[in-house]
């Protein structure tokens, strides 16, 4: 140990050693660069903190960067189907999925409350929905990773702020974003051609279905913003104007979101029992007999020769084929 290390030295090895980030380590090192006496005995230590230094540089560099990476969130689908609420900042989304479900989101009369994804259940009759609360679309917060969980949603609440005057420049504005970060969103269209082959539509297609909600119908003057955004956007996308406030047609809503999904719900029984309806199998509209036997067991597929329906559409137990296109609420009896 080389002596005359002035105090200003051994202090700034005492930060050295105490430090926390690299930029600290690096910071106190400069300090001891500076302040150790220069002579041949000191050289070795010299040599000792500039290797210190540079492990310090890329620590700290390594650390920025990624920082700096995006977070990419997902949020696994939970539930008949996943439906994410979308629109501008403090357009009432947040508080919508307080007032649908359990969870419990931040609700701000400031924007930009909303960091990140936080997903809610919201039960219609006898199934779950899964609603996934978002940052609210704007430019600053546009970042790929927000449009791809849009797009891996089933369907989308567009949410407009009937207290806002300027709610029309606000869904144009989300509208836009979108559309640059490839997501458009479609006025839903449930009940579309069924077939056998019915498949609920691409997780990650470029186009979402999306009801179009005005959120704060309690507000002064609501109405008459209702009328000019129906006027709008009233063609495009189906409009229902709902109040997490009061609770109005928030029951409207869950049936929406459930039409939104273009599920059914089907019941299996075994011959001789009643069928259990608090279970439902969701499948997609369109789907088969065969396609729901799929859904029970990949094995029945081969095996089922014909089915009998109880259903709205059937008398008792009538028997029909594999082909035969299910109806929501159909109760089915599989025979193989
Ligand atoms: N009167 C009234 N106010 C509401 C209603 N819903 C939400 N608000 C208010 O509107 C403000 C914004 O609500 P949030 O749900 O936080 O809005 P947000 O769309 O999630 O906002 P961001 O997270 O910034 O995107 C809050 O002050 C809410 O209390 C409603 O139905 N009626
Ligand atoms: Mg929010």
């Amino acid at each position: 140990m080389p002596a005359n290390l002035t105090p200003q030295y051994l202090e700034a090895e005492r930060r050295y050693r105490q430090a926390q980030t690299p930029e600290e380590q690096l910071a106190a090192l400069e300090e001891m660069m500076a302040t150790i006496p220069k002579h041949k005995g000191t050289e070795h230590m010299r040599a000792d903190i500039r290797r210190r230094m540079a492990k310090a540089r890329t620590e700290a560099a390594r650390r920025r960067s990624s920082a700096k990476g995006p977070t990419w969130h997902h949020v696994p689908r939970e539930g008949a189907g996943q439906i994410a609420l979308v629109g501008p900042p403090n357009a009432g989304k947040s508080r919508l999925l307080a007032a649908l479900s359990n969870a419990t989101p931040v609700v701000a009369p400031y924007p930009f409350a909303t960091r990140q994804p936080l997903p809610g259940m919201v039960a219609y009759e006898n199934i779950q929905i899964q609603l996934v609360d978002l940052p609210p679309i704007a430019p600053e917060t546009s970042e790929p990773w927000l449009f791809a969980l849009i797009r891996q949603a089933d369907g989308a609440l567009l949410v407009a702020d009937l207290s806002d005057d300027d709610l029309l420049a606000g869904i144009e504005q989300t509208l836009e974003l979108a559309a640059q970060f490839r997501t458009r969103l479609v006025g839903s269209r449930p009940g579309g051609a069924p077939g056998p082959t019915a498949r609920r539509r691409p997780p990650g297609d470029e186009a979402v279905p999306a009801l179009l909600v005005g959120a704060k119908a309690d507000a002064p003057d609501a109405a008459t913003r209702l009328e000019i955004l129906r006027e709008i956007y009233g063609e495009r996308f189906p409009v229902l104007a709902v109040s997490a406030d009061t609770g109005v047609r928030l029951d409207a809503l869950r049936a929406e979101m459930f039409r939104l999904l273009d599920v059914i719900r089907v019941y299996t029984k075994i011959p001789g029992h009643k069928p259990d309806l608090s279970a439902p199998f969701v499948l997609p509209r369109g789907s088969t007999v065969q396609d729901a036997a799929a859904a029970i067991h990949k094995d029945f597929v081969e095996r089922l020769k014909y089915a009998r329906i109880w259903g709205a559409r059937t008398f008792e137990g009538q028997m029909v084929q594999r082909e035969h296109v299910l109806d929501d609420g159909d109760v089915i009896e599989l025979h193989a």
